[in-house]
């Protein structure tokens, strides 16, 4: 059987790689000719625990090829990014554009599925149409579905194989048809249901996480202005089993949840009351973390802050919507602060301000503020900054350097400043 992927990103491309590996011919396409011309050589630019591995034996095996057009194939994945435009509606020109390219290559029989994050009810009102105008019944000549992604980046490949997979299709065979291609690949259960409620359960997922998180913000908020150790509250209160209490920090990034909550306050603006809050709280993460940088730093006239991590969570290199990025950027800008920057996980080009090494963002600095949890950041011990540091400050807006604060060295976390 042979599968094309449209979209070599961060879903699209694991999934070509683990589907060449079950046996698929595979075919992946992405506009960008670097991306091509690299994965036909096994090479690829993101960075994923053991994808590198996993597409070179692909490649190498002959199963797996990227084309910068599509082609013929017994199935079609579309896997690009759904953004959203500046007012936080869905931009789902993506969706649109890849459906309009496989157009001319699909068949009669072919089984079409949209694994990209979409608005309830695209595939219904958006993606179906555009088949009906090509001249197929949507409904009878193709088989539709959508089968949405939900693996963790960092544990992507373990993620597609053994997580629970939700297929909706547009009609019941639509739906069977898509669960079969899945099949083929995932240990995982199948939940077969329909496309506009495969739709909503993705975005609620999403959701859940933002909303309890925006939770776990709020609380530290809350424990700042009474005195009380927020750190210490989750721990506590999650001791109850039926209470999980997500974790603080300096707000909420990556391409999902910032995003996806969005897509349900745009089709039910009145109705999503907490959802839209929780987007709110956790946007005002960015400027709580600066503004307590300010407390802490007050004292000292142009203090030098070292800011460790861009990434938008721990051992990824990923830095969409990255809330540690937005805190960078409020403090170059301002010119209060003497700021260096370090990640060992990005790289210069992708990022618009200088990056310093370790060394050289704490030497003499009077404040570090960790942003991202990378194993890294967590090995490290008080003397590297008492030694290193003109004033030894860390600000662990993570909770998960294991600092705290003893003689010689002051460790603060989000919301412990009265
Ligand atoms: N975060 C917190 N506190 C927490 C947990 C996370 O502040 O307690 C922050 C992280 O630092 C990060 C953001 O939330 O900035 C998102 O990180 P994440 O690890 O929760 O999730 P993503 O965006 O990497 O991946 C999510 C996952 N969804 C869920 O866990 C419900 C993943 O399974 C989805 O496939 C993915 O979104 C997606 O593509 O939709």
């Amino acid at each position: 059987q042979k599968i094309c992927i449209i979209g070599l990103g961060y879903i699209g491309l694991p999934t070509a790689a683990v589907f060449a590996r079950a046996g698929f011919d595979v075919v992946g396409v992405d506009i960008n000719a670097q991306v091509i011309e690299l994965l036909n050589k096994g090479e690829i630019i993101i960075e994923e625990n053991g994808l590198p591995e996993v597409v070179k034996e692909a490649v190498e095996s002959g199963k797996l090829r990227a084309a910068l057009a599509p082609e013929a194939a017994d199935a079609f994945i579309i896997a690009v990014p759904t953004p959203v435009h500046e007012d936080h509606k869905a931009n789902v020109d993506y969706v649109v554009s890849a459906v309009k390219q496989i157009v001319p290559h699909v068949q009669k029989g072919d089984v079409i599925i949209v694994e990209s994050t979409i608005p309830p009810r695209t595939i219904d009102d958006v993606v179906a149409p555009i088949f009906k105008e090509a001249g197929f019944n949507p409904e009878k000549d193709i088989h539709l579905a959508h089968c949405p992604e939900r693996v963790l980046p960092g544990r992507i490949l373990i993620e597609l194989v053994e997580n629970a997979r939700i297929v909706g299709g547009l009609t019941p065979e639509a739906a069977e048809k898509a669960a079969d291609v899945y099949r083929r690949v995932v240990t995982g259960d199948i939940l077969v249901t329909e496309a506009v409620t495969a739709e909503m359960s993705k975005l609620m997922e999403n959701t859940f996480r933002d909303v309890n998180i925006a939770l776990a913000n709020e609380l530290s908020k809350i424990c700042g202005a009474l005195g009380v150790d927020a750190h210490k509250v989750i721990e506590l209160a999650n001791r109850h089993p039926r209470v999980n209490l997500h974790q603080p920090g300096p707000g909420v990034g990556g391409h999902c949840l910032a995003v996806d909550p969005y897509f349900i306050v745009e089709k039910a603006p009145e109705e999503a009351q907490i959802i839209k809050l929780s987007r709110d709280i956790n946007n005002s993460m960015p400027d709580y973390v600066v503004d307590q940088v300010l407390r802490m730093t007050g004292d000292i006239e142009k203090p030098t802050v070292a800011l460790l991590g861009l990434t938008y969570k721990g051992n990824i290199d990923d830095v969409r919507e990255s809330p540690a990025i937005e805190i960078v950027e409020k403090m170059i800008e301002n010119p209060r602060f003497d700021v260096r920057v370090h990640d060992p996980h990005v790289r210069g080009e992708q990022v618009k301000f200088p990056l310093v090494s370790f060394e050289d963002a704490i030497a003499g600095a009077h404040l570090v503020v960790v942003l991202a949890d990378h194993n890294e950041f967590k090995e490290l011990n008080k003397e590297i900054f008492v030694a290193g540091m003109a004033r030894p400050v860390v600000f662990d807006t993570k909770n998960c350097t294991g600092l705290t604060s003893t003689d010689g060295l002051t460790v603060h976390k989000i919301g412990d400043l009265r």
